[in-house]
């Protein structure tokens, strides 16, 4: 039987994969843990600080832990404000789980990664599972330097860890924290309140993007998969679908034709002008199958249906 270890669980991909990590493996098999300790949590949580590698190793002892999913980092347009600080805490918590997990004997390991490991040389128009990485945000280096620790760790002590490099996760379920892609789900929020949104990217940035519940999916299918499937072992480029802040705000409009956005493009906007506009997953189809379900518009309706009823719902509470 597993017992599943999340750190980083209290962020917005977190906050979900332990409820689908409690439902498949049961509610006592999964310890979350995260720095921040949650007000509100069913389950087993531990707080944890994953920069030191002894307070994981006891985790894993004392839960006999055999999967390990590491989900905390600093992502890319808060990284930009402390460089320093996002490649130690991303660099230094990303050794210590795989060498926890290779002491340890932990038998799989998930370390997502992200678009964000390609930089102007990649094609941005279905931007290929091998390209040449040259991020330009400290986010991005870091990654690229966790997918080289990845597979050095499979090739040197078969330890057998996996990945994705996952789009910006659109989610109504969790608020994301501090990337480039955020405003996709700030976008919804602001439609839901009857208010205008002003967005910090320009209207015609395409990026690529993916419902939350593919990207769980995405996640769970790929740890499910049989070990010798897995041909990409630093990180399988991964697509779920790709729009413009134009296109989301069109989407949005057929649900709220009032609603407006203005466009006033920050230091974001050159994060994601490095960033591939779409992405090749050819390999990860081929691999394990994977097959995004949502497109925009079905994404759209989902995203709008569920924060129109947490926002009604908060409403009669008042
Ligand atoms: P998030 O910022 O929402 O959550 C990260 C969590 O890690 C936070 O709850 C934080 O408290 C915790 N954390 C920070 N430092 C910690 C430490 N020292 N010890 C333990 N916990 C610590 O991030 P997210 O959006 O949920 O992303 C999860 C992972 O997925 C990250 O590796 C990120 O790079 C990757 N990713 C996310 C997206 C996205 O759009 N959300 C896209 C691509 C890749
Ligand atoms: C970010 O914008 O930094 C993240 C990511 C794509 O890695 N959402």
């Amino acid at each position: 039987m597993d017992t599943i270890l999340v750190i980083g669980a209290g962020g917005q991909i977190g906050t979900v994969l332990v409820q689908a990590l409690q439902q498949k493996f049961g509610l006592n098999r999964v310890v979350a843990s995260d720095l921040k300790t949650p007000q509100v949590f069913s389950g087993i949580f531990e707080t944890l600080d994953a920069t030191k590698a002894e307070a994981i190793t006891a985790l894993v002892r004392r839960y006999e832990v055999t999967q390990i999913y590491h989900l905390a980092a600093i992502l890319s347009a808060s990284g930009e404000a402390n460089p320093i600080r996002t490649w130690e805490l991303n660099m230094q918590t990303v050794l210590n789980v795989l060498e926890v997990a290779r002491v340890e004997k932990v038998s799989k390991v998930f370390i997502p990664s992200s678009i964000a490991v390609f930089g102007p040389s990649a094609n941005p128009v279905n931007t290929p599972q091998q390209s040449f990485l040259d991020p330009t945000t400290v986010y991005g280096i870091s990654k690229v330097a966790a997918e080289n620790w990845m597979q050095y760790y499979y090739t040197k002590y078969n330890l057998d860890v996996r990945s994705i490099r996952y789009p910006g996760v659109i989610s109504y379920q969790s608020m994301p924290g501090g990337g480039t892609t955020d405003y996709a789900v700030d976008i919804y929020h602001k439609a839901v309140q009857g208010q205008d949104y002003e967005c910090f990217l320009s209207e015609d940035t395409r990026l690529p993007m993916i419902y939350m519940d593919d990207a769980i999916r995405a996640t769970l299918e790929l740890m499910e998969a049989d070990a010798d499937q897995i041909t990409v072992r630093n990180s399988y480029n991964l697509a779920g679908l790709s729009f413009t802040p134009a296109e989301v705000a069109a989407a949005i409009q057929h649900f709220f034709p009032t609603f407006q956005t203005t466009y006033k493009p920050d230091f974001r906007q050159q994060i994601a002008n490095s960033w591939p506009q779409s992405i090749d997953d050819s390999a990860a189809r081929r691999d394990w199958g994977w097959k995004p379900a949502y497109d925009l518009t079905r994404m759209t309706e989902d995203m709008i249906h569920h924060l129109d009823h947490q926002y009604h719902a908060d409403l009669t509470q008042v």
